[in-house]
């Protein structure tokens, strides 16, 4: 007898969708997607996509973990040695008690990634790590984010917190800016695509600003504006400078919801220090966008209403990041776009906004010595640095051990050669993996711990548009644990067993307690039988509504939308102006290493991925071949043809792949998808020559000035035959 369980895809792809799983004997035999609601506006169905569709195929990968293993060879070279988990849990906690005794709570850093979010109890991001560590009195703790760590420090100084929209908002857009934003191969929240494309049929008018004709561009743009990566606060300034120069500006917004914003117009208009207008011709060889496209693009953006400029986190994760998650706003507000029903505040941030729902969350451990709080944070990008200098190169602390939960961090991080020469510091004592496969971070662990995946173990998922019961659908395969468990067995050891279990509930206890904070989810028998509590969709949520029609005040110091920054004025800091500016990136055109590399080069995300996770799917490598994207006209400099072997180098590694010679991308840039598998030639060692195609050999981990975060798209490369 085959058996049917819904459960919801919580993986870090932007979005969460419900998956139908088909149980024979145990086994998952195939998938299925939301199949359960009518054909309803109000709570349409949530489909998942290929990924979640190949999901089965990951859960019974071949390469899956099996037992817990510990180090025989150097750091890197992948070398293990099978032990019980008996054995696994007195050594963690051994390794934890001398660290703490030796070094301080500090010391053991709190290294989570995006391999399961969205749920109740099994969250890997900022969940259950922190939450052991603050059992022991706290840690050292990641803040921000690969995703959006320049528009979380940002953004706040123009429109005091981050608010998106629903993406049923855009059924009334008539003009929208997509701009670095591909929605149509990365997620932003199940469905995004599926209102977009209502849009379009109702005869929004999309330009979509990205120096690749993404599949995005393909479905939906009208007007694709090829810009060069790291440019857009030149070309956003241009069209600040038509729109106002035009009059095309809304004043009475301006004065009604925005503070400073004569400054900005001081800089726009060459009244500044600088003494330019930022006129179109000015930002033409900036941008490589011609300034007529620009002059156009300003006005159908000013003068249909409404109008929405969504921003995907590409365009931020670059050296001046926070200057792009301030301008963006500062032109939504310009236009009057902003709190306005089919508009958009100009940001962006994992998702589009979703209803909420009453679910609790998991209470921290009880509190420790440290208060239940963190010893110290770091920026998370900013871990190779900090393990390799530690106090002397400016940190709060030194670091002896690292507990690595859900993240493939050496991959995903800029500047991978450095980031091995962390992991084999002498200093990082010990460094503990929890992993669910072989990634090229868990072949760096002294102690790797096979983990389940979320089929195996229980849950309730705050999907996008619905609250699902997540069943244990099969057992854990092999000897893994979730890492709950994993942490109650060491939290055992440690005599702590009591407080990481929150007085000895099983997961069940704790999750039916969260429920019942929520009518919906209350009667927990029902809800375990009917897995789906459909949100309402139909009502758009507009960001900053109640700051624009309801009078509320923007969380600012002024209560206002600040396009200029008393508080950035007063901290003047040189790479943080009051009023977001052009700044030219490092590793852009016009600096002097452009003369050896001359390239610039992004690592987008792609559709067969969800950032490194489920690289090792055979049928979904299928989906496209990873290649280097170059234009002809590079390709033709070079004496490439299409499909050749080649190298990709900078100072800082050298990777093989081979190149796709494409118009999709514009001349002078390059792209390699990022979150394929590191392969170096000699594992384990630092610079070894990558033959997987793997960006971040050669992305940079130079912080952005202001924020501390990660600029991985501002990068030059050079690329010859091989
Ligand atoms: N399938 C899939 N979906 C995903 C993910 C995934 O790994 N796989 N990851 C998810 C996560 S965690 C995140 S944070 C989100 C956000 O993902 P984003 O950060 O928005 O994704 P990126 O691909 O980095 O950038 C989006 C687009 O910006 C373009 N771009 C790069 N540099 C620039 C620039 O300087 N200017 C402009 N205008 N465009 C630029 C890229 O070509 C790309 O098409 O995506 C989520 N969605
Ligand atoms: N060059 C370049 N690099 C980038 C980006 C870019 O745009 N360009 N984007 C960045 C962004 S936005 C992000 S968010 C990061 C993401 O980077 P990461 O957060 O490292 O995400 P993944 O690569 O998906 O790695 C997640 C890992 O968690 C494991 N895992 C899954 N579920 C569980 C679980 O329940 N428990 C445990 N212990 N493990 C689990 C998976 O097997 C997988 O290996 O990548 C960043 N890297
Ligand atoms: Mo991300």
């Amino acid at each position: 007898m085959e058996a049917a369980y819904y459960t919801a895809c919580a993986r870090n792809c932007g979005s969460k969708c419900i998956l139908k799983v088909y149980v024979k004997d145990g086994a998952i035999v195939r998938m299925g997607t939301d199949d359960a609601a009518p054909d309803d506006p109000t709570s349409p169905q949530l489909r998942s996509c290929l990924r979640g569709w190949s999901y089965r195929e990951r859960i019974y990968a071949p390469d899956r973990l099996q037992y817990p293993m510990r180090r025989v060879g150097n750091r890197g070279e992948g070398k293990f040695e099978r032990i019980s988990w008996d054995e696994a849990a007195i050594l963690y906690a051994h390794m934890i008690t001398e660290i703490r005794e030796q070094y301080g709570p500090s010391s053991i850093f709190s290294m989570d990634g995006s391999g399961t979010i969205g749920l109740t109890l099994h969250n890997t991001w900022r969940g259950l790590g922190p939450r052991f560590l603050r059992m022991l009195g706290g840690g050292t703790e990641q803040t921000l984010s690969y995703s959006s760590g320049a528009t979380t420090v940002a953004a706040p100084y123009t429109v005091g917190a981050v608010a998106n929209s629903s993406a049923p908002n855009f059924l009334q857009t008539k003009v929208m800016l997509m701009w670095g934003w591909n929605p149509a191969e990365g997620g932003t929240g199940t469905n995004t695509a599926y209102y977009l494309q209502q849009a379009k049929e109702q005869g929004c008018k999309f330009y979509v600003v990205d120096p690749r004709f993404t599949d995005t561009a393909a479905a939906f743009a009208d007007v694709w504006v090829p810009l060069k990566p790291g440019s857009d606060v030149a070309l956003m300034s241009a069209m600040a400078c038509v729109i106002i120069e035009e009059h095309l500006h809304d004043q009475t917004f301006l004065e009604q919801h925005t503070f400073g914003h004569e400054e900005w117009f001081d800089y726009i208009l060459g009244r500044g220090a600088d003494g330019q207008r930022k006129t179109p011709e000015w930002a033409e060889p900036i941008t490589g966008v011609a300034a007529n496209l620009i002059r156009q693009m300003a006005r159908e953006y000013a003068s249909v209403r409404p109008s929405a400029l969504v921003m995907g986190l590409g365009p931020q994760r670059t050296a001046y990041g926070e200057q792009i998650a301030r301008c963006g706003p500062a032109l939504a507000a310009l236009t009057g776009n902003v709190g306005v029903p089919g508009g958009y505040a100009g940001l962006m941030n994992w998702m589009l906004a979703f209803p909420g729902n009453g679910v609790g969350s998991l209470p921290g451990a009880r509190p420790g010595p440290g208060g239940g709080r963190p010893a110290a944070t770091v920026p998370c990008n900013q871990w190779p640095d900090l393990f390799l200098k530690g106090k002397s190169g400016g940190y709060p602390t030194d670091i002896h051990m690292a507990i690595a939960t859900g993240g493939n961090h050496l991959n995903q991080g800029g500047n991978l050669n450095k980031a091995i020469t962390a992991l084999q510091a002498e200093s990082l004592k010990y460094f503990v993996v929890h992993e669910q496969f072989m990634t090229p971070t868990a072949r760096f662990a002294d102690l790797l711990l096979p983990v389940n995946t979320l089929f195996e173990r229980m849950d309730i998922a705050h999907a996008n548009g619905a609250v699902v019961f997540m069943p244990k659908i099969i057992e854990s395969l092999y000897e893994s644990k979730s890492d709950w468990e994993i942490f109650t067995l060491v939290a055992g050891q440690l005599g702590l067993a009591d407080a990481w279990t929150l007085g000895g509930k099983s997961e069940e206890e704790i999750l039916r307690e969260l429920a019942a904070a929520w009518p919906p989810t209350a009667d927990w028998e029902r809800f375990k039988r009917e897995q789906i509590i459909r949100l309402n969709m139909a009502d758009p949520i507009v960001g900053y509504e109640e700051q624009v029609a309801g009078g509320q005040p923007f969380k600012t110091p002024s209560g206002k939308l600040e396009i200029s920054s008393p508080r950035l004025k007063a901290a003047s800091h040189p790479q943080m102006p009051a009023v977001p500016q052009y700044i030219a990136d490092w590793e852009s055109p016009g600096d002097p290493l452009a003369q050896k590399y001359p390239l610039q080069l992004i690592g987008p995300h792609h559709k067969a991925r969800v950032h490194s996770s489920f690289h090792n799917i055979p049928r979904l490598r299928e989906v496209e071949k990873h290649a280097l994207w170059m234009n002809p006209a590079d390709a033709a400099v070079r004496g490439l043809a299409h499909g050749e072997k080649i190298r990709v180098f900078n100072g800082r590694g050298e990777t093989q792949t081979t190149v796709w010679v494409t118009e999709r991308i514009r001349p002078g840039v390059v792209a390699l998808p990022q979150g394929v598998w590191h392969d170096p030639a000699e594992p384990g060692v630092a610079g070894s020559v990558d033959r997987a195609g793997a960006v971040n050999v050669l992305t940079n981990d130079r912080p952005t000035p202001f924020a501390g975060a990660t600029a991985q798209h501002t990068c030059l490369v050079e690329v010859a035959r091989r």
